[in-house]
Formats: structure tokens, sequence, C-alpha cells
């Protein structure tokens, strides 16, 4: 069955892109042959006068280039090759010598928004599905298919490198405000208004740039405002890549190289660097990555298909304070659900309510909702201090004080004020759900929901599930963290689940280096060299060294010797320094802003700062979380590597170009991860000891990921 289907009509044809039995259309080398073969027929046609490109799937214009098929690629001559056919055929959009409208509803990605870019006019549908982009960056590579010439042409180069150089995607009716496209319509008239375009266009009307490109061209001409646009470009992709991923700055140099040099000579640097860029390790990681949140998004959650889930509509929210407030607000934005807060006293529900809603405040404010849905919304947000409206909640998350008591207390009653299949979750971060739900009559309705902090911004959810959890419950809970915009895994009730298991071990030892001397700066610099967003030490004052200390006291009481804490922690807290929120912990802060070290610490820690080496600090830190991730994998505390990886990269913001522990232990190899635990822990104590099962994984050679080998 053909992917393109063409009909001419008065002139005009209407090209359909539908690719047979697959979920959204992507560029695959038979679409290329197709493609090739319309545009010869058109261009062979003298009836036709102009042309609509439009996709006949229900949400997907153009995903983009076919990700399985450049990840094939073996070699840069076979990457220039791919590179050099899709630059020929996109460009024909611009040079068939008829002009070509495209209409655009659903993702409009990538390669396929380079083939928009290319044709003479873009009209897009507002609608939530309508997304545009090029998010080439995100997969280690760079647009390569003109959209390095020809976005920056369109609406200045600043704009565009704050789309190309971070990989975005913006809705639609951002896409027109910036634009990227020249009219936004309803869905139900997209075709006839493409169509009144094209014969436009055909009787010889040619649009003009809109204003905002007018004024960015301007700047972009004079060579001087081009030169501080890339080199604060430049600076900015420095910070944020730490020199760790290589596709942002060659992008950089495409765009720049064109605009200096023309669009033929922009997209042969295009090329060049897309052939690297290709077959290198950092993409491989990057699209393995895409491949498993995917994956993740069709995964139930439970082995067996559940026989009984079902959708949460009104969800209630025991505790309104910071997190309660957070998961509450962003259910209401996301999910659009029904949220129904209690907690013991009326000033601290209005507390709560006001947080949830400051939360779509700021979605309205940054034009990413607008006023309709605002007010669509606002209203299902309500509470109080009395179980009115719980006897209508589908699902219950609880998110009061770290303390077990508490929550069982919260528990037993709760269960008494809900309907029969109501779903009771706790936001706990540290208490065994199974201690929590023996409160209850009905534990297999009881599981944990950790979202992370701040809720609206963190993408990772861990739904905790004991041996009771029904598997009906699991599969419910799961489908409604994915609701509320979360990429979920689901995780075994074992101490610190799996995120706070496998950073325990890590943040103990950043706090045992500080202890024995080494520099608060080192640790952190060393860390963030590696690729985490911020360094072990920033973190715990992030946290807070309380809530901190009492996490690593599970930890320590679960797991024995190896998760030892330091008392460095205790000295810190007896001295009043929580971090952050106190203004005071290993840093000092102002209004809230970190400023630098405060060098009172080290009295409280009794010690004299001294400079360390990156790579002792990196190998202390980094083999510590390598060994319990294998660890609890081997305890099942994760359902596969790929959970297991994504649940660090997104939770703990493990560094993505490793491709998460498992992935990254798999590469340096058990044997020699084992060789340098074992030296760890003849240099540093038994904690450095490998896990049994990196013992067996080393003996036989052994992968975490089995089927791959590198
Ligand atoms: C590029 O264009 C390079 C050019 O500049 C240069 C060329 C020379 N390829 O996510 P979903 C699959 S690079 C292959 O569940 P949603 C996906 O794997 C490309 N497969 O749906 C899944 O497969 P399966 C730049 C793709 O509605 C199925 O489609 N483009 C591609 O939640 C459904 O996907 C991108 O990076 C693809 N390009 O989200 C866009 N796209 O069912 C990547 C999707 O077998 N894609 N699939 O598991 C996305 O961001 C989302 O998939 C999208 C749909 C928003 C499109």
């Amino acid at each position: 069955m053909p992917s393109l289907t063409t009909d001419i009509r008065d002139g005009i044809a209407h090209v359909r892109i539908d690719i047979p039995g697959e979920p959204v259309n992507k560029i695959t080398a038979g679409l290329r042959d197709e493609l090739g073969r319309m545009f010869d027929a058109i261009q062979a046609d003298s009836s036709v006068r102009a042309a609509v490109l439009i996709s006949a799937k229900p949400d997907s214009f153009i995903a983009g280039a076919d990700i399985d098929e450049f990840v094939q690629l073996k070699s840069g001559d076979a990457a220039i090759e791919l590179v050099r056919t899709g630059q020929a055929l996109v460009n024909r959009f611009a040079t068939v010598g008829k002009p070509f409208v495209a209409a655009i509803h659903g993702a409009c990605l990538g390669g396929g928004f380079e083939a928009a870019l290319a044709c003479s006019y873009r009209v897009a549908t507002d609608h939530p599905k309508t997304q545009l982009g090029l998010p080439e960056i995100q997969l280690g590579i760079i647009p390569a298919a003109g959209g390095c010439q020809r976005l920056p042409r369109l609406i200045g180069a600043r704009a565009a490198l704050d789309i190309i150089l971070a990989g975005k995607v913006v809705p639609a009716r951002r896409a027109h405000r910036l634009g990227m496209v020249n009219e936004l319509v309803h869905p139900a008239i997209l075709e006839q208004v493409a169509l009144a375009a094209a014969r436009k266009l055909a009787a010889g009307w040619r649009p003009g740039p809109s204003t905002r490109g007018v004024t960015a061209l301007l700047l972009d001409r004079n060579p001087l405002g081009r030169k501080v646009v890339f080199s604060a470009a430049a600076k900015q992709v420095q910070k944020r890549t730490g020199g760790n991923y290589p596709a942002p700055l060659a992008a950089l140099d495409a765009v720049e190289h064109g605009l200096k040099h023309g669009i033929a000579a922009g997209m042969d640097r295009e090329a060049k660097h897309f052939a690297e860029l290709a077959v290198d390790e950092v993409s491989r990681r990057l699209v393995e990555i895409f491949f498993a949140t995917t994956a993740l998004k069709k995964d139930s959650g439970v082995e067996a298909p559940a026989t009984e889930a079902f959708e949460v509509k009104n969800l209630g929210l025991i505790g309104s304070g910071f997190m309660g407030a957070a998961i509450g607000g962003t259910a209401v934005l996301n999910a659009g659900v029904d949220v129904r807060f209690r907690d013991t006293q009326l000033g601290q529900v209005k507390k709560g309510l006001d947080a949830a809603r400051k939360i779509l405040q700021a979605r309205l404010q940054r034009r990413r909702l607008t006023k309709f849905e605002y007010r669509r919304l606002e209203p299902l947000i309500s509470g109080g201090a009395d179980w009115a409206g719980f006897g209508r909640a589908d699902l219950v998350i609880e998110a009061v004080f770290e303390d077990l008591d508490v929550k069982r207390q919260v528990f037993s009653e709760l269960e008494t004020q809900v309907g029969d299949g109501c779903i009771l979750a706790s936001n706990t971060s540290t208490i065994p759900i199974a201690h929590i739900a023996e409160a209850t009559q009905h534990p297999e309705r009881v599981l944990g929901m950790h979202f992370f902090s701040p809720v609206e911004k963190m993408p990772l959810l861990e739904v905790i599930v004991t041996d009771a959890t029904d598997p009906g419950v699991t599969v419910a809970a799961v489908n409604f963290g994915r609701k509320m915009g979360k990429t979920v895994i689901v995780v075994r009730d074992r101490p610190g689940f799996w995120v706070n298991r496998i950073l325990a071990p890590y943040l103990n030892e950043a706090g045992r280096m500080v202890n024995e001397g080494v520099s608060i700066e080192d640790v952190d610099r060393a860390m963030k060299r590696f690729g985490f967003p911020v360094g072990p030490i920033t973190l715990l004052d992030e946290v807070g060294l309380d809530v901190a200390h009492k996490g690593s006291g599970v930890m320590h009481r679960e797991f024995g010797e190896r998760m030892t804490p330091t008392d460095g922690l205790v000295r810190m807290i007896d001295a009043g320094r929580l971090g952050r929120k106190s203004g005071r912990g290993f840093y000092r802060y102002e209004k809230g802003k970190k400023k630098t070290v405060d060098p009172a610490v080290y009295e409280i820690l009794n010690v004299q700062p001294r400079p360390v080496p990156n790579a002792d600090i990196e190998k202390r830190l980094v083999f510590a979380l390598l060994n319990e991730a294998v660890r609890a994998l081997d305890e099942g505390v994760v359902r596969s590597p790929r959970d297991g990886d994504i649940g660090a990269i997104f939770g703990i913001g493990y560094p993505p170009f490793r491709g998460g522990p498992l992935r990254q232990l798999d590469g340096l190899g058990a044997a020699h991860v084992v060789d340098t635990l074992d030296r760890l822990a003849k240099a540093y104590g038994d904690r450095f000891a490998p896990a049994e099962a990196l013992r067996r994984m080393a003996e036989s050679n052994l992968r975490c990921y089995p089927n791959q080998q590198e």
C-alpha cells in the first residue's frame, strides 16, 4: 500500500501522507522514494499550479526522519548518504517550481518540520496535538535537512537558536506567534484554508515575512548583532551541556556558517556534522532513552494484562502542604480531574488551594493555558477540614508528615471515608508502603506514588507496589500518573524504593568526603563535570539536611553498615544549618539564591579543606551508586534495567549521555567495575565491597541489558 496519494483538482495537487500500519508518519526510505516520484510527476504535469501537503493520520503530520533508520547507521559515509538524500528531497519542496502549502495537524517535527519550512506557506491547526519544532538535539544529532538554514531565515537567528539548541517542540499557537507558521486555523477548515492559500500562490501571490521576522532579520544582517547573538548562545550551550553534548555546538556552527556563506554551504555543514554525530555514542544513548520512554508510555506496569483497571476522575489529597498542593495542582492542570484537599486546619487548606491554583496561574501567565481553559480548570480545585467529597474519590494520595504512625492513622481513618474501589496511595519517599498498608483492611488497594519536587516540573513518578497490591490498582495508578504527564516506573516496596536507594550511597559518600576535608566546591564541581545537573552537596542543601538525615537513618537501619550516614550531617543540623530552606547549609543563601560555600562549615566539621583530584571524587561517588544500582536491580526493585536507567535519569538527573547507571555499567564491563570496587574497598572500607550480583555478572561476563552488545 502506498504512503502517498496525490489527486489533482482544479490545478491543485492534494498530496496526502499516510504510512500504512504506522502510528505516525515518518520519513522512511520507502516514503523518500514515493516523495521523489510525486515531485517528478508534479513537475512534469503542466496542469498542476500548486500543491497542498497534508496528512491523513488523525494526529500526526510528519514526526521527522525515521529514527530506527538512522540508529542502524554504521559509518559516517552511510550517514552522509542518508543526509544528502534527505536534504535533496526536502529541497524539492522549495525548488519543484510549483508552490507547496503545508497543512499541518499533529506532530510536525524534525525532518517533518524541515519539509514544512521548505514549503511556500504553512497553515497549522490550533489544536493541542499540533506541535512543531526541531527536537534533533534531544537525540544527539542536529536538524540536517535545512532546518539550521531555513528556520533562522524565517524567524531570526536568536529565536531559531532558542529552538534548535534546546531541541524544543512548541505548541501551534506559540509557533504562530514566533512566525514558524503563517496561519492558525480550526482543524475543521485546515484543508480548505490551505487550498485557498495554494490557489493564491498559484496566481502569483507571495506572503511577506511576519513583523517579528523582519526585525529579527535586520539584526541578523548586522554582523556585529549576529556576533553578539552567537557568542551568547555558545556561552549558554557550554554552561548547559558542560561540554558533554557535541550536538548543540555543531548546530550553532551550521547556523552561523549558513548565515555567512549561504544556504548551500550551510547544508554542507549540516551534513558533515550530522554524519559525525549520528554514529556517535552520545546520540546512541539519547536515542535509547527516546525508545525507552516511548516504550514506558505503553507499559501497563504489571506483567499480565490487568483485568479491571479503571480511570481516575476524582482525586482526593490528604495534606495540603508543599507536596500535596503541587500534586493536586499538577493533577488538575494535566489530567483535568476534580481535586479535593483535606487538611486539619482550614488555614492550611487555604494555603494549599492557593498553591495549587498558582500552578495554573503560572501556566496562564506563560500563555501555556488559555483563559478559557483556566476558567474551566480552576473550579475543579476545592478542599476542607472534613471528609466532604472523599466518598466520590477514585484515588486518594496522602502527602502528610513523614511519620509512620501519623500515616497509619490517616490510612485507617481514610479507609472508612472512601468508597469500596478507591485506591489509597502514599507519597512517602522513605517509609515502606507495606507498613502503612498494615493499618488498613484492604492492603490490596494500597500503593505508593512517589512524586519528585517540584512536582509540576519533575518528569518522574515511582509507583510502589507491595506483594499485596492488586494489579488492577497498579495499572490505574500508572495510567493516572501518565495522565498527569509523568514518566512512570513501577517499583518494589523496598526502603528508598529505586531513586532514593541508589542516591543514598552516593550522597553518603559525598558527605563523607567533605567530612574528611575534601573541599565542598571540588565535590560539587566533579559531579557536575560528570554530567549531573547539580552537585551532591548542593543537592543535600536543596533536599534539606534534616530530611536527608531522616532518610539516611531509614536506609541505615534496613541495609546496615554500608549505608552508615556521616556524623557531619548531625553536626550541621545541630548548628541550625538545614540547607536552602534555613538560609544556610553547606552554602550560604541570600533571598533564596545560592551564594558561596560558608567557611564556617569546615569549622563545624573540624576539618581543613583540601583539594582532591576530580577523578578520585568521581570514582568514589559513582561506583558507590553503580554498586547499589546492581544490587537493587538484582532484588527486583525495578522491573527492568530500562526502568532503572530512566528512573535514574529522570529522578536524579543521572547524565543522559551516559545512558543511565546500568547502561554505563554495561559500557564499563562488570569485571572492570568489580575490580575498581575491590580497590576502593581496600582503600576506604567494606561499604565498597562489590554486590554479589555484580561478581556473578563479572564471572560469567554478563550484562544488565543481556540482548545488546556494544
Ligand atoms: C530527524 O528528523 C533528523 C532530520 O533533521 C535530518 C534527516 C536527514 N522515527 O511517542 P509515541 C514511533 S530526527 C521512528 O508513543 P505519541 C514511536 O517510537 C527525528 N519512530 O506517540 C512509537 O513507536 P511504537 C526528529 C517514531 O503520540 C510510535 O511512533 N523527530 C518516530 O505519544 C508512537 O509514538 C523526533 O524526535 C520517528 N521520528 O507522540 C520526534 N516518531 O508504537 C520523535 C515516533 O512502535 N517522536 N515514532 O512504540 C516524538 O516525539 C513522539 O513520538 C510524537 C508522538 C510526539 C511524534
